[in-house]
């Protein structure tokens, strides 16, 4: 049977406040111009591209105690949360192009209150080639990029931490990260203690892409909010070069293809985040169209054999 799709509003977040690179704030556009909207549109899914969210500009600071530009980034994220929680209360399905991943804290914080107030269960999906849970204290650059997930999970400023009113936002066994491969020291510690569910590369290599997925989405069921984080620098930078943190080693076209594939079998995604391309970076803005692709999938262009 074919899947409909709840009607989808694309939010542009054109910042790079988060990151250790300019650029990620030229994300929305690239992805537009890759075809992201007519793409969803030629699926027959009820689309409206709400255009680009306003922001403060990146002051491009160096770190201070630990973080960089942290009020923009709090900003930001505040513009964000609500712009999610608008969609999410009127029934739609948000798309948020980044933007680098320190939105995830907005987007994902939105989700979750959306969750609490429906009664639903929350699976959150990350996909990524770092954990994104460092704190102030651990962190190797100041970048606020590589921290959402500690700040979900309760652990970083309070303005971030408390950002949707209580804190912490998510608890660790709602989330499941895939294909990570760089973790720093001190992260990793953190990573251990608050028992994060990772699937990382080393893992994904014994296992196989196939029982990784169906380990990181077992449990979910028709009461359950499926959200996918999907920072562009979990593919590998043979075939996505457009980041600003490659990390070698990452899953191919196939088992990215594969994971989108698996979470579109769930029938269960109700938001989605793509963050982190780096236009400047990119060859002709082809991790963006890889990038619309494996969008394409987690639509469900591909179950053709399955329908
Ligand atoms: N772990 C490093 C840091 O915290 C690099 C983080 C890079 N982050 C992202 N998001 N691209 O996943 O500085
Ligand atoms: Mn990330
Ligand atoms: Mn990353
Ligand atoms: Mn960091």
């Amino acid at each position: 049977m074919a899947r409909t799709y709840p009607p989808v509003s694309l939010l542009g977040a054109p910042t790079d406040i988060g990151a250790g690179h300019r650029g990620a704030g030229l994300g929305p556009e690239a992805l537009r111009i890759a075809g992201l909207p007519e793409a969803l549109l030629a699926r027959g899914i009820d689309l409206v591209d709400r255009g680009n969210l306003d922001g403060p500009r990146n002051p491009w600071q160096p770190p201070n105690d630990g973080y960089r530009h942290l009020k923009e980034v709090v900003d930001w994220n505040r513009v964000v949360m609500e712009a999610v929680a608008s969609e999410l209360a009127a029934g739609r399905m948000p798309i948020l192009l980044g933007g680098d991943h320190c939105l995830g804290i907005g987007s994902i914080t939105a989700v979750a209150n959306h969750c609490r107030r429906t009664g639903k269960k929350l699976r959150v999906i990350w996909l990524d080639a770092h954990a994104d849970f460092n704190t102030h204290n651990v962190t190797p650059s100041g970048n606020i990029h590589g921290m959402p997930v500690a700040c979900l999970c309760g652990l970083g400023p309070k303005e971030l931490t408390n950002i949707g009113g209580s804190a912490p936002a998510l608890q660790a066994g709602e989330i499941r990260q895939i294909g990570i491969r760089s973790v720093d020291e001190g992260e990793k510690r953190l990573v251990k203690e608050h028992g994060l569910d990772v699937y990382d590369m080393r893992y994904i290599d014994e296992v196989g892409m196939k029982r990784a997925m169906e380990a990181a989405l077992d449990g979910v069921d028709a009461d359950t909010h499926v959200h996918v984080s999907f920072d562009v620098d979990f593919l590998d930078p043979s075939i996505a070069p457009g980041v600003g943190t490659t990390v070698p080693g990452g899953p191919n076209y196939r088992e990215a293809q594969l994971v989108m594939e698996m979470i579109a079998d769930t029938g269960r995604m109700g938001s989605l985040d793509i963050v982190e391309l780096n236009p400047l970076l990119d060859a002709r803005n082809a991790t963006a169209q890889l990038a619309v692709d494996l969008v394409e999938s987690l639509f469900g262009k591909s179950t053709l054999m399955r329908d």
